[in-house]
């Protein structure tokens, strides 16, 4: 009785322990589950990557046992601290979306990469907590083969939303998450009961229609996917959906009734930047390769290049319907990247009459890439 009551005590301070660490480090929630709490995640995982819905993902489903089972991962593991930190913006981020001369880049990427704030606090805090607790430790953001989002849950920092993400009672939908695992017991939290009910706002409100069903998302026609994991031509039926979003989406987290609870981030690298609010579509279809990672230094944006990014903003010129454009369209017509090239084709066939496409087609530079061929060829200029 003794033995047992000093473990306890002894599993009492260092979860105290994580926790006011977690504190200072200026995490918002710090919540302990065990490695078997989520038994279901590796068939929904699994069923989700049969139906080919994590689209060029490839690495998921190379990582897909090691993703779907904690203890696939590493054996070893006893228990895993989830950590959330909110990153609310000041505003409705969707207010930009009817400024068509705007470009929309979403909340999460407007000032510093949330990957690299997130993990110099899990290194300090697992350093600390491996000294005191004289335990193995490894630590997670985002990249890593973790399901990051039902293990929160199950520490019960929030429920699975219809939307997928994780919504928190006091934080709404705008929490980024990481992991702490280790070898160490702590105590365990109960996990969160959905609170979503009858509401189906983040379903409803979705451009692209990417929830086959609440709860599921088919990334192949997620904006976010599109816009920053997918790296060839998008789809053309999906294009004029993506309106001016140029680097990921927001609607779906946004239009969640819980975010009336949600307060700005008080971590200053995650409050947005000024210049990246609304930036304008014809300052950033002017980048080049060195000014696009000068002006997105530091930002998550800069992972996906400038000239992925830039084909995502010419979608943003032909959604515009926007003629000031045209000049800028035709020079991207001679780009050193097929993928620009081809979208430049797109904008053009958007936002000139159809004769003056035609014409302009009848001497259109010479072209050997076929994904470009293709995009002249599906805007009719055989
Ligand atoms: C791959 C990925 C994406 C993909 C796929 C999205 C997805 N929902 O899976 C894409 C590129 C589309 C994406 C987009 C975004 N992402 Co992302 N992404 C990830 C990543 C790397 C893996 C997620 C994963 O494992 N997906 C596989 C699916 C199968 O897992 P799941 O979503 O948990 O699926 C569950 C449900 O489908 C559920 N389920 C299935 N059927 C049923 C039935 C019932 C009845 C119930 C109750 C549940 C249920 O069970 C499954 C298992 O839990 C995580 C980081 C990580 N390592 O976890 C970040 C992560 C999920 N992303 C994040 C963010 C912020 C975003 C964006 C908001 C970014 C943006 N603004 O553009 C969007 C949101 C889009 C959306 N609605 O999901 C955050 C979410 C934080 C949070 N509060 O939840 C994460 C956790 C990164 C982080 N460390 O903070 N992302
Ligand atoms: S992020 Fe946008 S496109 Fe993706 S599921 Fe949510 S609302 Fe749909
Ligand atoms: S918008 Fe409604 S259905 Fe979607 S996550 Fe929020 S509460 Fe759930």
């Amino acid at each position: 009785m003794a033995a047992e009551s000093k473990e306890q005590k002894r599993l009492d301070t260092l979860t105290a322990f994580v926790r006011s660490e977690a504190k200072a480090l200026g995490f918002d929630l710090c919540r302990i589950t065990r490695p078997d709490a989520i038994p279901q995640a590796k068939a929904r995982l699994g069923e989700f990557i049969d139906a080919g819905r994590h689209g060029t993902m490839e690495w998921m489903a190379e990582s897909r046992d090691r993703r779907g089972d904690p203890r696939t991962l590493w054996s070893d593991v006893r228990s895993i601290v989830v950590f959330g930190l909110n990153y609310g913006p000041d505003e409705d981020p969707r207010g930009i979306l009817t400024k068509a001369d705007k470009a929309a880049i979403s909340v999460y990427a407007r000032n510093r990469d949330y990957h690299d704030v997130i993990k110099g606090r899990l290194k300090e805090i697992a350093t600390r907590f491996a000294a005191r607790a004289g335990a193995d430790v490894k630590v997670f953001v985002d990249t890593a083969p973790v399901m990051e989002k039902p293990l929160a849950a199950a520490a019960g920092l929030g429920w699975q939303g219809k939307h997928t993400n994780l919504v928190s009672r006091e934080h709404g939908s705008w929490l980024f998450l990481g992991s702490m695992f280790t070898t160490a017991d702590l105590n365990i939290d109960p996990p969160e009961v959905d609170h979503c009910g009858s509401c189906r706002a983040c379903l409803d409100i979705c451009p692209t229609d990417a929830f086959p069903a609440p709860y599921q998302i088919d990334a192949r026609r997620c904006i976010s996917y599109l816009t920053i994991e997918h790296k060839g031509p998008i789809d053309p039926a999906l294009r004029p959906l993506i309106g001016n979003r140029i680097y990921g989406c927001d609607d779906c987290l946004a239009a969640c009734p819980w975010n009336k609870f949600a307060r700005e981030a008080s971590e200053m690298k995650l409050q947005a930047r000024e210049d990246l609010k609304e930036p304008s579509i014809a300052s950033l279809l002017d980048l080049d390769d060195a000014s696009f990672r000068s002006f997105f230094s530091g930002s998550p944006v800069k992972r996906i290049g400038r000239d992925r990014f830039i084909r995502n903003v010419l979608i943003a010129a032909g959604n515009s319907g926007d003629r000031r454009y045209v000049e800028r369209c035709q020079e991207l017509l001679r780009d050193a990247s097929p993928v620009v090239r081809g979208m430049a084709v797109w904008a053009l066939s958007r936002l000139l009459e159809a004769g003056e496409f035609s014409a302009l087609a009848a001497q259109r530079p010479d072209e050997s890439d076929s994904d470009v061929l293709n995009e002249w060829n599906l805007a009719g200029a055989v």
